[in-house]
């Protein structure tokens, strides 16, 4: 009783704070609805896939250094080699007051532990060379730099920093920038089935990263990682994204670099960039007509070359049974990790309360140990009295039982014969036994209610005096056998009718 009244208070409780919370959520949606801030996607300052590179292996926009090796889908920043560097840099230097970006990447490799990391950078110069994840040391910016080795041995990595710099700082390598960071966050970000995605919002001074795992395919599934505070940035600055590799060795591939402007509502939104000069227009456009005839070229020349396809097109439509298998497994998982996050936020929440709870107890309890320990002694000794008495009643209570089951045996055996003698005997022996049972417990009640005329029973939150419960229960049964006594009687005599 006590337990399910407690179970209805928690369920209530926690349906008010999932109300509170979701009314606080869309409140606070509502907030940002309002000021969101108008955002234009910047194509100068972006790259993504399907055709990044040009014919001539570079990337429009944007220069790369080093070991970077651009294809149609990604820049490869290096290759899983050992002490490999390579860095990709915009070619201007926009003066945006608010920005973000969102950069799409995997880091992968073969080993349990990867090196050295990757960073994303916002500088006052191309940072086309240098020791700090492929990338100049004493920059004046910010890095958010993803950290894959341990060099300090902490087990704290892969990590994820903020790093400023106003040109003068040199990296604190050996300390894994710890010494330095203005933020960060331990994010695994390493080997994972989706690419990871990075989004790094500067407005109004404030810099938040976010971080979108790569555990599922929900290119919105973001989480908070680090914050930064009236953070001043240079007013103009280069985009760009380095790595390097060490001892051991990932691959860091870059899969897309989307930039945007945002401008505060109410606030003028800035002219677009003037058109693209009619050279570079032209250029592209002749790029294009080339890529277009080249595969179309190429499609006739595969077609000519596998006429067999023709005719089996389809059979990569199907994927085999060890893909499907695969593919079952990952969804699978990809549930259960989203069920047990959503487990893990009620149970934070159920956790709460029950420690409020505890710490009421234990306030009572501290307070009544303070205020009265001989009447606390008293009431234990008093508890324990009544522990006793009531194990004895539970004694008495099983005993009748077993005897009752044994009547009902014995009449059940005895059904189908005429046995009207021995039958009235069994039920006055129940009836014996009943006086009994109810002797002992009113001796019992009358044990217990003695002491209580003295004391009041002690208001302790352990399931509290018994007795009367447990006496309105003989009651009752008492009362079915009755009931049961006259049916069966009824029967009898209706049986014995019969032969008549
Ligand atoms: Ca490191
Ligand atoms: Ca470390």
């Amino acid at each position: 009783m006590a337990m399910s009244i407690q179970r209805q208070h928690l369920r209530a409780l926690t349906g008010l704070c999932w109300f509170l919370l979701l009314s606080s959520l869309s409140c606070a949606r509502a907030e940002g609805e309002q000021t969101l801030p108008h955002r234009r996607f910047e194509y100068k300052y972006s790259f993504k896939g399907p055709y990044l590179v040009q014919g001539d292996g570079t990337v429009p926009f944007w220069v790369h250094t080093g070991n970077a090796i651009p294809s149609a889908d990604q820049i490869r920043i290096t290759p899983s080699m050992k002490s490999q560097k390579g860095s990709v840099w915009t070619k201007t230097a926009p003066s945006f007051e608010n920005w973000e970006i969102e950069v799409t990447f995997r880091v992968t490799g073969r080993g349990r532990i990867g090196a050295d990391g990757l960073a994303i950078w916002y500088t006052t110069s191309q940072g086309l060379d240098g020791n700090v994840y492929g990338a100049a040391d004493s920059w004046n910016g910010v890095g958010i730099f993803f950290d894959s080795f341990d060099n300090d041995g902490k087990k704290n990595n892969p990590v994820i920093l903020v790093v400023g710099n106003n040109g003068k700082l040199l990296y604190d390598h050996q300390n894994d920038g710890t010494t330095q960071a203005l933020a960060s966050c331990l994010r695994d970000f390493r080997n994972k089935p989706y690419p990871v995605r990075a989004r790094i919002t500067y407005y109004k001074k404030t810099m938040t990263v976010m971080i979108n795992n790569g555990f599922t395919p929900d290119k919105e599934d973001y989480e908070f990682c680090a914050k930064v505070d009236n953070m001043i940035l240079p007013q103009q600055g280069f985009f760009g994204v380095s790595a390097a590799t060490g001892g051991l060795a990932d691959d860091h591939d870059v899969l897309s670099f989307l930039t945007f402007q945002l401008t505060e509502p109410g606030k003028e939104t800035p002219a677009p960039d003037g058109e693209i000069p009619k050279e570079e227009k032209d250029k592209y456009q002749e790029e294009f007509d080339n890529f277009q005839q080249e595969l179309e070229k190429r499609k006739d020349e595969y077609n000519k070359d596998h006429p067999e396809l023709k005719e089996h097109p389809v059979d990569d439509m199907f994927e085999s049974v060890n893909d499907r298998e695969l593919r079952q497994i990952f969804e699978g998982q990809n549930r259960i990790h989203l069920e047990i996050k959503q487990l893990n936020r009620q149970l934070d929440m159920i956790l709460d309360e029950q420690r409020r709870y505890v710490n009421a107890v234990t306030e009572e309890m501290t307070k009544r140990t303070a205020t009265g320990g001989n009447v606390q002694q008293a009431s234990q000794q008093e508890l324990e009295t009544l522990l006793s008495s009531q194990r004895e009643v539970f004694k008495h209570v099983s005993e009748m039982r077993n005897s009752m089951s044994e009547t009902l045996r014995l009449a059940s055996g005895n059904a189908g014969g005429a046995a009207g003698y021995e039958n009235t005997q069994h039920f006055n022996d129940i009836k014996e036994h009943l006086h009994l049972v109810k002797r002992d417990i009113e001796s019992l009640v009358q044990k217990n209610l003695v002491p209580h005329e003295k004391q009041k029973c002690p208001e302790i939150p352990v399931p509290s005096c018994l007795s009367t419960a447990h006496f309105f229960i003989f009651v009752a049964v008492q009362s079915l056998l009755f009931i049961g006594y006259i049916m069966y009687k009824s029967q009898q005599e209706a049986a014995a009718k019969k032969f008549f």
